[in-house]
């Protein structure tokens, strides 16, 4: 077996079983083999009493290969590798650090003993791929660790700690940090003689309809959308009623209802999207980086708040800049205040809280930024005051210090012109609120150099947001593709449809809100030229009249104190009365319409976009509105959508609308292509 990544070495009486397959120890089929080749050893071989499975490298067994999901299936099968490990007439015992996700917590189920260290997490994420442990896991998870536990674990996906797992029964010692391939040779002296052999197969899980009745209701709205939690979840429910074997196959039915449908395809997309996003074009990925260990923010309203917090959690010390005192002192405030409101929730702990605003020190000068690595401009979006504040911090940054600005779409040359160190300067857009939303646009500006662009790619990783590359251009990647559907959306309510049903639309197809609702919870006003008598589009019409939104509770809805929406009669007005002055006549619009008129708008200025090279690849765009916008991530991004909705209907229905058809639409839709 010296190819293979599994190596085995006997201890004594006890086989030691060792997976070397960077980086994440993925069950493919080279694994498969050996570790079915290693069983085989361990039940032939007389003098071997025990078993102890192991893994080299950052992690356990990270799950199944899901790079082989679309090829054609090779044996053996992780279930029937799974099956033939827990058959064994001697203990197995899993040593586990890292995470022991997916088919790889399935295989540690299935030995007879685990043990991990206590910084190890154990999950099965794979409904986050919109599927479900399908080696078993539905069915001995529930009988390890009960049934509510198991759904927890199958239906939301997010692994738990060792000491959780512990306490559940899930882990059945903790191990030294240091020290687990001793710490398991240990137990498994311990138990190598203990008959019978627990098996979690022979076990039963109690049934909880209750428990089962409550979790759905619960989680209503979370799962909204999504196939695989209920699939997930019946599985957990079959672990309850069926012997073991009738549930194996429940599970394996479910599972490649799953894998074949087109919601995994898309939550399977996204996962490799993500990773991919990461890379740069054209950059080595060993260029040397520029250390960013103190951080400048300037301006302490809501972004710039939100941007310091992101550094202040990952332990990097940011001096935040305002200009009166009372600002700073509220904006330092409100961070505190989101802190507390999280230990609050027990998600830290007060000393976190202490630690991470004790690396903040505020400041009412922007001189103090000086010995700064990253300085990253937040005040409001206007060119003039943006080209002012780049010249001071040319004039005071040290040498090699990161520009950047949060600008969400003015133009990065420009801006970058205004210094005389352009190769210095870069995009940095955040999403509100900064600390929550994934996303992060990288904006490369024309002359932004290689290694500040690699940095913040990889300083991105560290704060924990998802970075995209994107070119100059007005709105960049997501807010760019926000336009067409803005103006759609604003013309179909001239010709007779209303904000309920556009945004109906738009919830049904899987989105948190509709471009209404989000315009009212944005505030209506954002951009507005504030001349209450300039009454030009309906925009103006509700501004005049204070319908600012959720925060005035009127916008395109009203709202009552807790702001419930409802339809309001006077936008009904506001919308007839400009039909009306406009000789347009009023005609029922489809949600058809809808879709093709706000969505395909997307998609084709999406194609443009990648046309001209301000995306690096399609799938960026995807992760883009995944994490900046609420895309359905079952629907994989507005690229990968067009590919299942079918390029040849999107062009032609564009065409229909008389909208100009990207050439790179075109193209695909020639070929019945996806992006
Ligand atoms: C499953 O198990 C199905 C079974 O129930 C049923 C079977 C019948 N496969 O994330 P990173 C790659 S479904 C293939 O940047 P980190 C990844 O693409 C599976 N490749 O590292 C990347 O490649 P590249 C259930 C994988 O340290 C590289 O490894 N399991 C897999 O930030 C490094 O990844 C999961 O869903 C894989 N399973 O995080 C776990 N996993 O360098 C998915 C990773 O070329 N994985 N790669 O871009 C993760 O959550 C994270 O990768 C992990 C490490 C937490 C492990």
């Amino acid at each position: 077996m010296s190819d293979s990544p599994i190596s085995i070495e006997k201890h004594g009486d006890i086989l030691v079983v060792t997976s070397n397959n960077p980086p994440v120890n993925a069950l493919g089929a080279a694994v498969r083999i050996g570790l079915d080749a290693a069983v085989k050893q361990a039940a032939s071989d007389d003098g071997i009493k025990a078993v102890v499975l192991i893994c080299e490298g950052q992690t356990f067994f990270a799950g199944a290969d899901i790079t082989e999901f679309s090829k054609p299936p090779v044996e053996p099968f992780l279930p029937a590798v799974i099956a033939s490990i827990e058959a064994l007439n001697k203990p197995v015992v899993a040593a586990i650090h890292g995470t022991a996700l997916g088919g790889g917590l399935e295989t540690a189920l299935a030995c007879h003993y685990r043990i991990a260290v206590p910084s190890a997490k154990l999950g099965v994420p794979e409904v986050k791929l919109g599927l479900l442990p399908g080696a078993g896991g539905t069915q001995r998870l529930p009988r390890v660790v009960g049934v509510k536990a198991a759904l927890e674990m199958t239906a939301k996906g997010d692994p738990v700690s060792a000491k959780l797992a512990h306490q559940w029964g899930l882990v059945d010692a903790l191990a030294d940090e240091g020290g687990l391939l001793q710490s398991a040779l240990a137990f498994a002296e311990q138990i190598k003689a203990v008959r019978p052999i627990p098996r979690a197969s022979e076990r039963s899980a109690a049934p909880d309809d209750a428990a089962i009745d409550a979790f759905r209701k619960e989680n209503a709205r979370k799962f909204r959308g999504f196939d695989a939690p209920a699939a997930n979840i019946a599985c957990v429910e079959a672990a309850t009623r069926l012997p073991f074997e009738e549930g194996l196959n429940f599970e394996r039915t479910e599972f490649t209802k799953l894998m074949f449908g087109t919601q995994s395809a898309a939550q399977r997309h996204i996962f490799f999207a993500e990773r991919k996003a990461a890379k740069i074009d054209g950059i080595a990925s060993d260029i040397a980086l520029r250390p960013i260990n103190k951080v400048g923010v300037i301006g302490a309203g809501t972004m710039g708040g939100g941007i310091t917090m992101n550094f202040l959690s990952a332990g990097i010390a940011v001096i935040i800049v305002e200009q009166a005192e009372d600002a700073l002192n509220r904006g330092v405030g409100v961070i505190r205040k989101n802190y507390e409101a999280s230990a609050a929730k027990g998600r830290l702990t007060s000393d976190q809280v202490e630690k991470a605003m004790g690396l903040l020190t505020p400041s009412l000068s922007i001189d103090d930024l000086a010995d700064c690595d990253l300085i990253i401009e937040a005040i409001f979006e206007n060119m003039d005051v943006k080209k002012e504040v780049f010249g001071k911090l040319d004039a005071i940054a040290r040498p090699g210090a990161i520009l950047a600005s949060n600008t969400s779409y003015l133009n990065v040359d420009e801006i970058a012109a205004s210094t005389s160190r352009p190769q210095d300067v870069v995009g940095m857009h955040f999403f509100s609120p900064a600390n929550v939303m994934k996303l992060l646009e990288v904006v490369r500006g024309a002359r932004t150099a290689d290694d500040v662009l690699a940095t913040v790619m990889k300083l991105a990783k560290t704060i924990r947001k998802v970075a995209v590359v994107a070119g100059v251009c007005p709105g960049f990647i997501g807010n760019r593709m926000l336009m067409p559907r803005q103006v759609e959306a604003n013309k179909l309510l001239m010709e007779g449809a209303t904000p309920e049903q556009i945004d109906r639309v738009h919830v049904e197809f899987g989105m948190p809100m509709g471009p209404f609702q989000m315009s009212d919870l944005a505030g209506v006003d954002i951009g507005w030229h504030r001349d209450p008598a300039r009454i030009e589009t309906i925009r103006d019409a509700l501004c005049a009249e204070d319908r600012w939104g959720q925060k005035k509770g009127a916008g395109f809805y009203d709202y009552d104190e807790k702001r419930n929406p409802t339809p309001s009669a006077r936008v009904t007005e506001i919308i007839e009365d400009f039909r009306s002055r406009s000789n347009m006549a009023k005609r029922d619009i489809t949600d058809q319409e809808i879709i093709e008129r706000t969505l395909y708008t997307m998609v084709n200025e999406g194609a443009m976009i990648l046309e001209e090279g301000m995306a690096q690849r399609a799938s960026d765009i995807d992760v883009v509105w995944i994490y900046g916008y609420g895309w359905p991530i079952y629907r994989g991004g507005p690229m990968f959508w067009a590919g299942v909705e079918g390029t040849d209907k999107i062009a032609a229905a564009l065409a229909k609308h008389g909208f100009a058809v990207s050439p790179m639409l075109a193209e695909k839709a020639a070929k019945s292509e996806g992006f």
